[in-house]
């Protein structure tokens, strides 16, 4: 097959492109003449998960421009808009120069110093905590900090101020692949390196938009010299569907069933590796029989797909040498999302298709440090991957860090639904968000704004004092950006990589780092705190408290060496391991990380998604990325003059042609789009890229979460966002 780069779609397409190819054209990356090697460094970008390194050019200390790193083992020289574009964020005049503080609600913000802030903040949390106990404050956080500041705002929050509950952004994000890899492999253990996609025979893409959401990662496809077969399975005729081999349109939500069909003919056809099977996996023989309840035509009937493309699926998947599934965001965000990602998880265990080169169950993650919170974050996980749970590993970590034992929860936190729903309910009185920016992204934003409005204390610190949570705030401080601080990332295929500071932060803000030391300082938690004095030494103690873990890495001197090395991949323990190549996979040897080693078959019925089609709301609304240069809530990619003419301003909904002929709609007019949780009015957009019955809205403007709704999985919380009943009508 040949696989062509992105050129289809009309906004993103051409543009991105061309940028890739020649930066030069849009005035990226021409470094000053004058400036010396020595003057440049490098730094992990901070916007995706994928995790590029870009030669920052400094002028007097500070980066002026930027170039894409050749000689890293994951961008091999390249970068998206986003990254090219990266320092332009950091220039705005929205910036958050100076904390600010709201003393009581209907006046303006007013500047206050850093001290102040820090007594306020303290004197704030320390009532409401005493008054109402433990779980009255609770914090949300971020994957786009750096490792050492989300396990200090997790080691501060939960072991200093005494808080129970904290949980993320990437809750919205990650919570799936963390509980089915948990659940599947007994640690959350994504087992592969970029190198896979270069290796591999067939490429199956589930809900994952590559293109426009990891551009990089489909360079690296590009580079794979097996012709591969590349199978995209989205209900979207996406960027990354319509450069694929096979596009599967399935229909929205059916991929469990769609998973447990492919495993029948797979079992039906022969077309298992029974010695994998048999010596690397448990409760095979159950879930043979859960799947010989999906024949072909019963599938075909519920996802919408031939029995032709079913066991086209299948043969693919079950004769070719080297198979590696991945999966994004269709699959996490949905309403049976973990036994989905199971699903897949179960046919490369079926075939054997895991721990070789060019294989594997594959998650791919999102934000720049979302795998760092998955570790370090002390949300789900107590630091390093241990359980709160777990008498020995509290023993262990706070042994490790120098506090009492007694003062480490003996539970999860509750989830970012729960939280919001513990505001309603009054248990939660006080929130402090940390590089979230939740009024926006977060479903169902009337009701959001309500209860941050209910809040007794709203502590929220981000770069930008405009961002629709921070208007909200009763305290804002101003942090530092990429850029701005030192620190560390980790990045979809496990590689630990060192940002820098090659820029001063504005006014007064400061890093996140600096932020919760002043905090912690205040509040008076104890000596333990004396030794996260610097980025780097909190890497330290975090390299200690893996030790013994399946992502240990002990064997890493400092960021000295993650740099000389190009970034190194967990596990990297100092003892050596089977492999310390800079391109490692997990699992060649075929040992788990459960009991008995095994790998489990996990299944389970498939249930009706809690958003019902009918005549009042006929259509299903899909949410996710635009294009591959609006991240999130734009609070960062606005700012860049660039990215801004690759991308419509306005929000619009995409339909199908002959849905918008049936409603009579005009190209381009503004319709309604309404749903049981409220309307907004946008501009339509016609396109054959969503299916019938289907229309699309890119979550990076804030009219969509208006009329979401986060209904969460109920294994791994994470909201589904991309099934929303709605009705769409002329204005007026
Ligand atoms: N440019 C850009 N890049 C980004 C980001 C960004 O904001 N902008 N964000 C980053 C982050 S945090 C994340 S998590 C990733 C997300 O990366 P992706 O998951 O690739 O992005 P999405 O567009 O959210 O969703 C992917 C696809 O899921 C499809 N989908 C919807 N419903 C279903 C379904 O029922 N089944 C299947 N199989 N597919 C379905 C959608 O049509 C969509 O094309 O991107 C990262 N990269
Ligand atoms: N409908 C719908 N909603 C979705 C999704 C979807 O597909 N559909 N996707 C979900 C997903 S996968 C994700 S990850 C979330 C993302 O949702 P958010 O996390 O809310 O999105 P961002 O715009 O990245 O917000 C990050 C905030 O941190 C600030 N910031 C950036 N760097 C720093 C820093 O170093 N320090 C501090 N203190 N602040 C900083 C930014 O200015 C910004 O305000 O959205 C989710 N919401
Ligand atoms: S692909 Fe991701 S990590 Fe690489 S330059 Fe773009 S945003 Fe940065
Ligand atoms: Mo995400």
């Amino acid at each position: 097959m040949k696989l062509a780069s992105l050129e289809c779609r009309a906004f993103d397409g051409p543009l991105t492109e061309r940028l890739l190819r020649d930066p030069g054209a849009f005035g990226l990356g021409q470094v000053p003449r004058h400036l010396s090697p020595e003057a440049t460094t490098k730094s992990v970008c901070g916007y995706c998960a994928t995790g590029c390194a870009l030669n920052l050019h400094l002028r007097d200390g500070e980066a002026v421009n930027l170039s894409p790193e050749t000689d890293y083992p994951v961008n091999l020289g390249m970068a998206c808009p986003k990254g090219w574009e990266a320092l332009a964020a950091l220039d705005a005049d929205d910036r958050a120069t100076t904390p600010l503080y709201r003393p009581s609600r209907g006046e303006a913000l007013e500047p206050i110093s850093w001290t102040r802030a820090a007594e306020i903040f303290c004197e704030r949390m320390r009532r409401c905590l005493d008054e109402h106990g433990n779980e009255s404050a609770a914090f949300l956080s971020t994957g786009q900090i750096c490792t050492e500041e989300m396990a200090l705002l997790g080691c501060f929050a939960k072991f200093g101020m005494g808080m129970v509950h904290g949980d993320g952004n990437t809750r919205q994000c990650m919570a799936t692949a963390v509980t089915a890899y948990k659940e599947s492999f007994g640690f959350d253990a994504p087992p592969y390196t970029y190198a896979d996609f270069e290796q591999s025979d067939v490429i199956v893409l589930v809900g994952s938009n590559l293109c426009i959401t990891h551009p990089i990662l489909w360079q690296r496809i590009l580079r794979n010299q097996r012709s591969p077969e590349v199978i995209a399975i989205d209900p979207r005729a996406t960027e990354t569907a319509s450069h694929a081999s096979t596009h599967l349109a399935l229909r929205p939500k059916s991929d469990l069933t769609l998973f447990y069909g492919i495993a029948h003919l797979l079992i039906r056809e022969g077309w298992v590796d029974p010695d994998f099977v048999d010596q690397h996996t448990s409760g095979y023989e159950a879930f043979a029989e859960h799947v010989s309840a999906f024949p072909p035509d019963q599938v075909a009937a519920v996802t919408g797909l031939s029995e032709g493309q079913l066991l086209g699926l299948a043969r693919s998947i079950g004769t070719k040498e080297r198979v590696s599934l991945w999966w994004t965001m269709g699959v996490n965000q949905s309403h049976e999302a973990t036994r989905t990602a199971q699903a897949i998880i179960n046919l490369a265990l079926l075939t054997g298709n895991i721990g070789r080169p060019g294989t594997g169950a594959n998650s791919i993650t999102g934000q720049c440090n979302a795998m760092g919170s998955r570790l370090f974050s002390n949300t789900t996980n107590l630091l390093g991957g241990h359980a709160f749970e777990n008498a020995a590993h509290r023993a262990k970590v706070a042994g490790l860090l120098g506090i009492h034992e007694e003062r480490l929860p003996r539970c999860k936190s509750h989830a970012y639904d729960q939280i919001i729903d513990g505001i309603e309910e009054g248990s939660v009185r006080a929130l402090w968000t940390i590089a979230t920016n939740s009024l926006h992204s977060w479903g169902n934003r009337k009701r959001l704004r309500g209860l941050l409005e209910k809040l007794e204390f709203l502590v929220v610190q981000d770069m930008y004092v405009s961002t629709d949570t921070a208007r909200c705030a009763d305290l804002v401080l101003p942090a530092a950006g990429w850029g701005e601080k030192d620190g560390t990332f980790i990045n979809s295929e496990r590689r630990i990589g060192v940002t820098k500071k090659v820029r001063r932060a504005p006014g007064q803000a400061l890093a996140d780092f600096q932020i919760l030391r002043l905090l912690a300082k205040t509040w008076g938690c104890g000596s333990w705190i004396d030794r996260w004095d610097s980025p780097e030494s909190a890497f330290q103690i975090l390299k200690a408290v893996t030790r013994d873990q399946p992502c240990e890495i002990t064997g890493i001197d400092g960021y000295r060496h993650l740099d000389d090395a190009g970034g190194i991949q967990w596990p990297y323990p100092d003892k050596g391991g089977p492999s310390m190549d800079q391109e490692r996979r997990l699992f060649a040897d075929g040992q788990f990380h459960t009991e008995d080693h095994k790998a489990r078959f996990i299944y389970d019925r498939v249930t009706a998604s809690p958003e019902i089609v009918n005549d009042a709301y006929p259509f299903i609304l899909l949410t996710g990325r635009g294009s591959s240069a609006q991240w999130h809530t734009q609070t960062r990619t606005s700012k860049s003059e660039i990215l801004r003419q690759l991308h419509p301003r306005e929000a619009y909904v995409e339909m199908h042609p002959e849905d918008a002929a049936s409603l009579g709609l005009d190209p381009f007019e503004r319709v309604r789009v309404s749903t049981r949780h409220g309307q907004v009015e946008v501009m339509v957009i016609q396109t054959p890229t969503v299916g019938r019955g289907q229309v699309f809205m890119p979550m990076h403007y804030p009219e969509t979460n208006q009329i979401t709704h986060p209904s969460v999985d109920p294994h791994s919380r994470q909201p589904s966002y991309k099934a929303t009943a709605v009705a769409i009508a002329r204005n007026g």
